[in-house]
């Protein structure tokens, strides 16, 4: 096997939240290896296999690579040792003993009736053309693999297509936004009565500068010539975090119902800005998304229930990041929760074990999952419609912003409620994010959904002698899997005594681990 990627000297990149991620200068030998592994994965399914080349949320000069399984999911965790080893492979020789003795374990078989097939998308990144040329070298390497370039897509786009190919359907990007654009029209229609004024007011969308502001044809930070820098104060990431209005918004906007995708379009938030010169805004992060989701749902199901008599099993999955009114408010339903850790692979799995599971991160990823026995009995009890027009909303694959906003949009004007109302479902618990540099973010291991941290030893307690200070006072930390840092969460009764307790912890985690700089 030719190696024409060599890994540079001292660089290893381990797989994290969602793939692999760094600075796009350090990681086209990864990105190659990957290529290789869709391959050897496409033979073990015998499916197609997809391969993004985005750093979604990230600054514009890093890239990564996210894998889809047949189902359109991130790749099997089961894989994932194997992908940290296998990415990393120093030389040609090592690679090559890697693969073979993986293949064996495997079952995987080369040279047979079925040829890996993997899609290929990227998002707008200057560095996503040279690194899918990468992957596509380590898919050829593969004897008779072949690489199918998509194009510029977003991530849940490339996702989908996985999903519907495995299924034999056509998953052209045109078939993708007929399906959107057809069940949001025929949702539209099912609501009785004329739009008020009120109801007709447009949606603001910010599209990060990134690849989701490019497939919208009515957007702010579009990415186009000189709108600005991917993810540079835009963006669902910036907006969720910060709390601020993004590049491009003001005070011409208060009041208006406005959302922010991230970089790859997977992630989405609502806001509108609130009067005054400062810009501050009020958040609709993705848990009150989450809640708008679960009380329809909820609504339609009592429906169902009185009409049918049928009993479905709903629940909801959050992670450590939720508000805890957002998780109040749920409970308040009669609503299961469920928490994982950080990543929509821990959530989707999770959110199988029900008749139809909702899961969202804070940050606004997630969508919503329907189980096959319980879409056979609404296909059947729907037969005279011909379709679940709000199943075919939903990107079952992964989340997804563009479908995700329009699901929003579909509710907001079917309960007849304005942003703001909206966002009075639940008054969220001030909370504040810090990232915090240190120089080995996988010294900090946690435990029970990473509320609690294991090691460093003495850490938690200095943890837990700070939240004891405030009322109503959680914090937690944890390394990220997407960048180099480790993520610091802290809520109380007040701002202040959240950006305190945020700011204490981060201290002590610099302490710890850091450079001594906080
Ligand atoms: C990815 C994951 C998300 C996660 C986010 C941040 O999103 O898919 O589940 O919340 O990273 O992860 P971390 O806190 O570990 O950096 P994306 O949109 O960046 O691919």
């Amino acid at each position: 096997m030719c190696i024409k990627y060599p890994i540079p000297e001292g660089v290893k990149i381990s797989y994290g939240t969602a793939g692999f991620r760094a600075d796009a200068s350090i990681i086209s030998s990864t990105v190659f290896r990957v290529g290789i592994l869709a391959a050897l994965r496409s033979l073990k399914t015998i499916s197609v296999i997809g391969i993004m080349i985005t750093a979604s949320h990230n600054q514009i000069s890093d890239n990564g690579v996210k894998i889809a399984d047949p189902s359109g999911g991130m790749l099997t965790q089961e894989w994932e040792p194997f992908a940290d080893l296998h990415g990393n492979a120093p030389d040609p020789q090592n690679l090559v003993n890697l693969i073979s003795e993986f293949a064996k374990k495997e079952n995987i078989s080369f040279g047979g009736d079925y040829s890996a097939e993997v899609l290929l998308g990227r998002d707008t990144r200057p560095s996503g053309e040279s690194l899918l040329e990468a992957a596509r070298q380590g898919i050829s390497s593969v004897v008779g693999a072949v690489a199918t370039d998509m194009g510029i897509l977003t991530t849940p786009q490339l996702h989908w297509m996985v999903r519907y190919r495995n299924m034999g359907k056509s998953s052209l990007e045109t078939d993708y936004f007929k399906q959107l654009s057809n069940s949001f029209r025929c949702l539209m229609d099912y609501i009785p009565g004329e739009m008020t004024a009120s109801e007709m007011d447009e949606l603001i969308v910010d599209g990060a500068n990134g690849v989701g502001g490019a497939k919208l044809e009515v957007v702010r930070n579009s990415g186009r010539e000189g709108e600005g820098v991917l993810n540079h104060g835009v963006g669902a990431d910036f907006v969720q975090k910060e709390k601020i209005v993004p590049s491009g918004f003001g005070q011409a906007d208060v009041g208006k119902r406005c959302a922010s995708l991230d970089g790859d379009a997977d992630q989405f938030v609502y806001f509108h800005v609130l009067p005054g010169s400062n810009n501050k805004i009020e958040l609709v992060d993705g848990d009150k998304i989450l809640s708008l989701f679960a009380l329809f749902i909820k609504q339609q199901l009592a429906v169902l229930s009185k009409e049918d008599g049928r009993q479905v099993h709903l629940g909801i999955v959050q992670t450590a990041y939720a508000n805890g009114a957002s998780t109040d408010y749920l409970k308040k339903l009669g609503l299961e929760v469920a928490l994982t850790p950080t990543g929509v692979k821990y959530l989707h799995e999770k959110a199988y074990d029900y008749d139809i599971g909702i899961y969202f991160e804070a940050n606004g990823h997630g969508t919503i999952l329907f189980s096959a026995s319980f879409l056979s009995w609404l296909e059947t009890r729907n037969k005279e419609l011909a379709s679940t027009p709000e199943v075919e909303l939903i990107n079952q694959a992964v989340g997804d912003a563009l479908s995700g906003v329009l699901l929003v949009e579909v509710i907001l004007r079917h309960m007849g409620w304005s942003i703001q109302k909206w966002s009075e479902l639940y008054q969220d618990l001030p909370s504040r994010q810090l990232k915090v540099k240190v120089m080995d973010r996988t010294a900090v291991t946690t435990a029970n959904a990473e509320a609690e941290v294991v090691k460093p030893t003495g850490l938690q307690e200095a943890i837990n002698c700070e939240v004891a200070k405030y009322t109503m006072g959680r914090s937690f930390v944890r390394p990220s899997g997407t960048e180099d840092v480790i993520r610091v969460y802290a809520e109380a009764s007040t701002q202040e005594e959240a950006d305190n307790l945020a700011k204490s912890v981060a201290q002590h985690v610099d302490r710890f681990l850091g450079f001594g700089s906080s």
